[in-house]
């Protein structure tokens, strides 16, 4: 398939999706949100990938919905719930998602990044939701994740106050899983999607939908939920060839059965 405002680059068994719309710092319009959705959805059936790489430029990763579009957009704009059905596409994606960020990831530019399962960030990023300042709030589920992920108090702030963080302040409260040399972004990004994609790929799947059932669901519900992943993995090829490979003492080959 190919795409107007993304790159889609397969690198068996990672894929790296980089977001093109430099002129427009990446703005999520539209036409791009939709991109974004059917490239992870084909990615995500595709059986040579295991992990993907969600990237934008050095500069910008995506500078938040494209302000143009939203300007004379009313609660009854067709548009504007599309919008929000391709973007809930992308909280569906069954495979692990690295948000390689540099540069801005503002508004729903951040949201998205907070979507993927971790955030690896050049020492230049800059996250921020400047909402506020446009007289609206974060639409694409950023005052849940941002609370949950930096707790109630410095999410008030960010979001009430539309300031960004810079990259080490993102690191110190939790938003950011690492910082490198905007040089080594997607080098270190690639590096850890290797890494998941040589594991058992039903574990890694079932351990996903596992941690994202723990922020919808009481502890209880949540372990129950976990113990029945757990037993279904049971069943799975992997575990057994997993297993075996320990105890023969060599390297696992899985299959993803
Ligand atoms: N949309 C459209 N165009 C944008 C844009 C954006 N978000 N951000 C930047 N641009 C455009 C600028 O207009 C400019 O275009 P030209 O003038 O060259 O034609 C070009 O990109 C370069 O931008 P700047 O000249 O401003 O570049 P600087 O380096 O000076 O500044 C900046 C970079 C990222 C700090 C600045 O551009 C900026 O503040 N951008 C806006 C950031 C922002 O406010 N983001 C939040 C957008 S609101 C919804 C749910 C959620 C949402 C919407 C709906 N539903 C439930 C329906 C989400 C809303 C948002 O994300």
């Amino acid at each position: 398939m190919s795409y107007e405002c993304l790159e889609v680059a397969k690198e068996p068994p990672i894929a790296t999706v980089t977001l093109n719309r430099p002129k427009q710092l990446n703005a999520l319009g539209l036409a791009l949100a939709k991109e974004i959705a059917e490239a992870m959805e084909a990615l995500d059936i595709d059986p040579e990938v295991r992990a993907i790489v969600l990237t934008g430029g050095e500069k910008v990763f995506a500078a938040g919905a494209d302000i143009k579009e939203m300007a004379e957009a009313t609660p009854f704009d067709e548009r504007v719930r599309t919008r929000m059905v391709f973007r809930d596409r992308l909280n569906r994606i069954s495979k692990p998602i690295i948000a390689a960020v540099s540069g801005y990831a503002l508004g729903a530019g951040c949201e998205m990044a907070m979507s993927c399962d971790i955030i690896v960030a050049s020492e230049t990023a800059r996250f921020g939701q400047p909402e506020v300042n446009l007289g609206i709030i974060p639409g694409s589920g950023g005052t849940q994740r941002l609370a949950r992920a930096v707790g109630k108090y410095r999410a008030m702030e960010i979001v009430l106050t539309g300031e960004f963080l810079n990259a080490s302040e993102a690191h110190r409260l939790g938003l950011v899983n690492k910082i490198v040399p905007v040089e080594l972004l997607l080098e270190e990004a690639k590096g850890l999607a290797k890494k998941i994609a040589a594991k058992p790929p039903l574990a890694i799947k079932l351990a996903k939908e596992a941690i994202l059932k723990s922020f919808n669901t009481p502890l209880d519900e949540g372990i129950d939920f976990e113990r029945k992943c757990f037993y279904l993995l049971l069943a799975s090829e992997d575990k057994q060839e997993g297993m075996r490979a320990f105890l023969e003492k060599r390297r696992a080959e899985f299959k993803g059965k």
